[in-house]
């Protein structure tokens, strides 16, 4: 299939373009527009052109996948331009979406429509780079420089109609956009042609609009926002060429760095990861309602997150007194909703009416899915599978929540076993991303596709976890928390990792999670270990623990708290009980502990890649980024090691 064909009818020349599966600008797409621009010129039948995109939506952006090498001619810019010199006006038909590259083509374009529910955009700023086609340059020319800073520095896209209203659009269509932008064409050569972009003025605006912007834009590790807005104002008081000058120099510059390198890597992550190649062509198990046992905070976030993708649910508990606690929890999630405004008071009742409560497992037994999230104790979950193996259809998915416990042992006495697996959720389950997916080595391959395809209903992220203690993430976070208190023993301050560790851009440090979550979860584990005879350690943790140490809610852990403040304050008491354990106080630059704190995640998670606990390093990366407050712009532990090592080797 050539990735570009003509048909000229009455003097309307439709380009189609087809560069499956987003018809992203390659260097071929872009030679061949090129090509095409001086064709349709030279014809003279040609009187104006339509440019449409076969496939699921129009141009998506330059071709990131070309971002790791030198960029070759013809360049985006020099073709936009080239676009909107044509001698015949050029109209972009939009379906789908046209993002950055895509709508900086269709700004080239002497008209843009679109056919109603498509979207456009500039979301450059959410891969580390800003607009390098001229959407800084041309948008505010288009449609005013609060338009363009909302599109560009935001990187949200906006629907149509919106579009429209912006007046980054010139008609919304509807019915089939070929033939009605071909109608558009014909229409508007009756009048006189509107000046090209790059010809209009813009307004400039003043300094309290610029520094009300950057307020807005900042986000913290991000530098593209800013640059996009330097751009933007530079397209707004300076001469065109000046202002495309800038920006490209800019793009160029940003494309290069790390930031842009990190944002990449998980951008192609986040898009092969639902989709394992294992998978591919296994046909998941059709799930038209599901059961959840427990309505405590987990079971309730998970009910919930069901029932917001549109499944009924029947939720399991052991009384009365406990499913109205369990419904009462799963009701605070869509209340929350309600006074985020993402849901109707009657959206509320619709969904609350789609949950039944009760104590009667029989009433399970046409769910498709059933996942239980009850105490993380084996004999109340091997009970609670033997009553779904009496009540559940043999074909339903049987699921287990647990974090820490082995699947296989809960599942030991299951009939048809190959209906089950884990699938580990995260607190509060109904807003956490990631889903750790837990197969044994007996779950059936449509099994696995099931809960793949149930993580994409949900809108999770699905990783596939081999069992291990901990999985994949917990399993990291134990070894961080590890290499985080041997710091502390070897005289670091606590609140120097903490705040270093901020300053590597996680919300909180290691302590003042464990303080927020509660430091008595980790030393139950640890206890129930030693129980059973295994042989660990004594912790850090453990003694603060001992001294009823728990965290926030003892109204302290590793820092003291006051009551009703949750700002961490350095404790006496903890220096004293630790004294024993932790060396002569030393300096530590803050970038080095993040670094040896990180390096330790890399280690733990190589570790799981040779056991085949995870399937690769950029598995791992979205583990830690969707359940573990991971900063994104970092790319992941993996991915920033590799980069450090491969920095060092430099
Ligand atoms: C840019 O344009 C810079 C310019 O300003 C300046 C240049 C000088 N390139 O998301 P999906 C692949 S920066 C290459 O699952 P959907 C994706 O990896 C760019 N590949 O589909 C996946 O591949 P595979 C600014 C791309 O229907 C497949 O397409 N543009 C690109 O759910 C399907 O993707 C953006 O940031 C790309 N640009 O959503 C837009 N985009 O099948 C990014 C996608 O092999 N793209 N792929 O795994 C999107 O937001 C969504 O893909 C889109 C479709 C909404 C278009």
């Amino acid at each position: 299939m050539p990735l570009l064909t003509v048909k000229t009818e009455g003097g309307i020349a439709v380009v189609t373009l087809d560069n499956p599966p987003v018809n992203a600008l390659s260097h071929g797409v872009r030679q061949g527009l090129w090509d095409m621009v001086e064709r349709l010129d030279a014809d003279p039948e040609v009187r104006a052109v339509v440019l449409t995109c076969a496939g699921r939506t129009f141009i998506a952006g330059a071709d990131v996948r070309e971002f790791g090498k030198p960029p070759e001619p013809p360049h985006l810019p020099d073709l936009v331009a080239r676009i909107e010199a044509a001698e015949k006006p050029w109209v972009a038909a939009i379906h789908g979406s046209a993002l950055g590259g895509g709508f900086e083509i269709a700004l080239g374009c002497r008209f843009r429509v679109a056919l109603e529910g498509a979207s456009v955009g500039l979301p450059e700023v959410n891969l580390g780079i800003i607009p390098g086609a001229s959407g800084t340059v041309r948008t505010p020319r288009l449609a005013g420089v609060e338009a363009a800073v909302q599109l560009v520095a935001s990187g949200k896209p906006v629907t149509a109609a919106k579009g429209l209203e912006m007046g980054l659009l010139d008609a919304v269509l509807s019915g089939d956009l070929t033939a009605e932008a071909t109608v558009f064409a014909c229409t508007a050569l009756k009048t006189p042609l509107p000046a090209a972009v790059s010809a209009r003025p813009v307004a400039p605006m003043s300094d309290a609009f610029w520094a009300e912007a950057r307020k807005v834009a900042a986000k913290p590790g991000h530098q593209a926002p800013l640059r996009a807005l330097d751009c933007l104002r530079a397209a707004s008081e300076r001469p065109f060429e000046e202002a495309m000058a800038q920006e490209r120099a800019t793009f160029l510059e940003l494309r290069g760095s790390e930031e842009a390198a990190a944002l990449r890597h998980v951008f192609f992550a986040e898009r092969a990861a639902p989709r394992p190649a294992a998978l591919a062509g296994v046909e998941p198990r059709p799930v038209a309602k599901a059961g959840v046992i427990g309505g405590g905070t987990m079971g309730a976030g998970i009910a919930a997150a069901c029932r917001a993708a549109g499944l009924p649910v029947v939720l399991i508990e052991r009384d009365g007194e406990a499913v109205a606690r369990g419904l009462a929890n799963i009701d605070r999630v869509f209340a929350g909703a309600v006074k985020r405004g993402k849901l109707t008071e009657a959206g509320r009742a619709e969904k609350m009416a789609g949950v039944t409560g009760t104590t009667d497992y029989a009433q399970l037994a046409d769910c498709d899915l059933v996942i239980e999230a009850v105490f993380e104790e084996i004999g109340v979950k091997r009970a609670v599978f033997a009553q779904l193996a009496a009540h559940c259809r043999p074909d339903a998915v049987l699921a287990t929540n647990t974090s820490y416990l082995d699947p296989r042992a809960i599942a030991e006495e299951l009939p048809h076993p190959e209906r089950f697996i884990g699938l580990h959720f995260f607190s509060p389950a109904h807003i956490m991303k990631l889903l750790e997916i837990v197969p044994t080595s007996d779950t059936a391959p449509e099994v696995l596709a099931t809960a793949f395809a149930l993580a994409k209903r949900l809108g999770k992220m699905p990783v596939r976890a081999g069992i291990c203690e901990g999985f994949i993430g917990n399993r990291i976070l134990r070894r961080y928390r590890a290499e985080a208190e041997a710091l502390v023993a070897s005289g670091v301050a606590i609140a120097e990792i903490d705040a270093a560790m901020r300053g590597f851009g996680l919300k909180m440090g290691p302590f003042e999670a464990q303080d927020l979550g509660g430091l008595d979860i980790a030393f139950l584990q640890r206890e129930g270990a030693r129980a059973a005879g295994q042989e660990v350690p004594e912790t850090l943790g453990d003694i603060l623990v001992r001294a009823s140490r728990k965290g926030q809610k003892t109204g302290g852990g590793w820092y003291d708290y006051v009551e009703g403040d949750r700002k961490p304050r350095v404790s006496p008491q903890v220096a004293e009980l630790l004294a024993g354990r932790i060396a002569a106080a030393r300096e530590m630059a803050r970038e080095e502990i993040a670094e040896q704190l990180v390096g330790a995640m890399a280690a733990e998670g190589q570790a799981i890649l040779d056991e085949g606990i995870a399937d690769g390093p950029a598995e791992i990366d979205l583990v830690e980024i969707h359940g573990y407050g991971f900063p994104r712009w970092k790319g992941g532990p993996m991915h920033h090691a590799a980069r450090a090592a491969a920095l060092r080797a430099a």
